[in-house]
């Protein structure tokens, strides 16, 4: 804000800081329309007394940079990035995180959407990349990138999230770290591909067949068993992520989309879809990715994702400066389908009031949920619980945790909990 506008906000009144004034519930209540309101208002009061002079700001007075080819984001937002885990000496094992909480909306920017490798990004070159079906079809047939391109396409925004998002709530201690290192293992995009019934199609599915053994062009030559029934129903092969060709480390040029099913099924860098009457019990289906159970019992093939919901606004890392109007954001999403409703408590589940969701809610893609709140400065505990369109409720931290063996981190959705301090201060706590 232009020190005119400040002075003209205060001789009007006006403080335009958060829970001074401008900001209120109304404000709140209203979203997008009454901030437009504002937003012009304040465009007028500047342009009343100053143009271009004395008081402008430095960049109005010399022309601005030249274009670029391809646009990156200002130096101002450098500290939006992803925050990367690998063990020393394996640089390409591990996962960076999508920094959530410094975002906003749904939809993931290609450059900050997770990474989970399993042995680093291969730098494939499209006009040597096929995709072979094989195995129990009439006839084997192998597609090149271009003739991939070709068939006709779908676009859908859909989630991915790894199983093993937010395993750390299974610690006994909350961990105190941002909802990004927590959750970041979530991510949402518009993704472009072709129907892969349409190819399995093509191909000839045999009597007989029910699973589709997928395996990647990477150094892990990654591979997972997935059932027919659901490539024959929503899965993808896609080739553009939000508009452009699909990153190098989301699977260019190609992967597999399975939406709402666990992120290690998408398989990145596809290079074969062997069609079998029997799952393989691929080494990722077996070591990793299995959940184990109170008595030695392991849960596999758990596929989809469940309803599941974060604060992020405002979230650890991110303390409230002084009481007033703030608003409470986040994401919620379900692997069954699309997001019901979304609750949020602000006495550690004591009481729940429905949040807005932003239109449109989508199937196996990220909402977004805000609810005003005005916080008069006492201690609190903002918890936030989901329901998706098939009734599935997000568990209790407590009631998630019973079902496993301690350490269990893989499909945790569990409600999580931030606890407000009189002075704003954000923690991580378990209630
Ligand atoms: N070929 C291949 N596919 C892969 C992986 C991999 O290492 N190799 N990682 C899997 C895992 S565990 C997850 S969670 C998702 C992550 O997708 P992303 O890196 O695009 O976020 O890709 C899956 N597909
Ligand atoms: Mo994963």
């Amino acid at each position: 804000m232009k020190n005119s506008e400040k002075k003209d906000a205060a001789k009007m009144g006006k403080e335009p800081v958060p829970g001074k004034g401008l900001l209120g519930r109304r404000a709140l209540l209203r979203g997008a329309l009454l901030s437009a309101g504002a937003a012009a208002a304040s465009v007028g009061i500047a342009q009343a007394d100053d143009s271009i002079g004395a008081n402008a700001p430095e960049w109005m007075k010399t022309p601005g940079r030249s274009f670029s080819p391809y646009g990156t984001p200002s130096k101002w937002q450098e500290k939006v990035q992803r925050t990367i885990a690998n063990p020393p000496g394996r640089p390409g094992t591990g996962v960076s995180r999508t920094p959530l909480q410094r975002l906003e909306g749904t939809i993931t920017p290609a450059g900050l959407h997770f990474e989970r490798h399993h042995n680093g990004v291969p730098d494939i070159d499209p006009s040597q990349h096929e995709l072979l079906i094989h195995g129990m079809v009439k006839r084997p047939l192998a597609f090149s990138t271009d003739v991939l391109a070709r068939y006709p396409m779908e676009t859908h925004i859909r989630f991915i999230e790894c199983s093993g998002n937010s395993g750390g709530y299974n610690q006994a201690q909350p961990p105190q770290a941002t909802s990004g290192e927590l959750n970041g293992l979530l991510s949402g995009s518009e993704w472009t591909g072709v129907r892969l019934a349409t190819l399995l199609n093509e191909a000839g599915v045999a009597p007989g067949a029910k699973w589709v053994i997928a395996e990647g062009a990477d150094a892990a030559a990654m591979s997972r068993s997935i059932p027919l029934e659901k490539c024959m129903d929503d899965a993808m092969i896609a080739l553009f992520q939000n508009g452009e060709a699909i990153r190098p480390e989301q699977g260019y040029p190609m992967r597999l989309l399975l939406p709402g099913f666990e992120g290690n099924m998408n398989v990145k860098w596809i290079r074969r879809l062997n069609v079998t009457d029997v799952p393989v019990d691929a080494r990722d289906e077996t070591s990793h990715y299995t959940e184990l159970m109170p008595g030695g019992k392991a849960r596999q093939f758990m596929f989809p994702m469940g309803a599941k919901s974060l604060i992020l606004k405002p979230s650890f890392g991110m303390n409230l400066q002084g009481p007033g109007w703030y608003e409470i954001s986040g994401l919620a999403w379900s692997g069954a389908g699309r997001i019901a409703k979304v609750e949020v408590s602000k006495d550690a589940g004591k009481t729940w009031e429905l949040a807005a969701l932003n239109a449109p809610v989508l199937p196996m893609a990220l909402t977004r949920f805000r609810l005003p709140w005005d916080w008069k400065g006492q201690p609190s505990t903002l918890m936030s619980r989901a329901t998706d369109e098939t009734g599935d409720v997000q568990p209790s931290r407590a009631d998630w945790v019973a079902q496993f063996v301690p350490g269990q981190g893989y499909h945790f959705n569990g409600i999580q909990a931030w606890g407000i301090e009189a002075d704003g201060t954000v923690k991580n706590v378990y209630a």
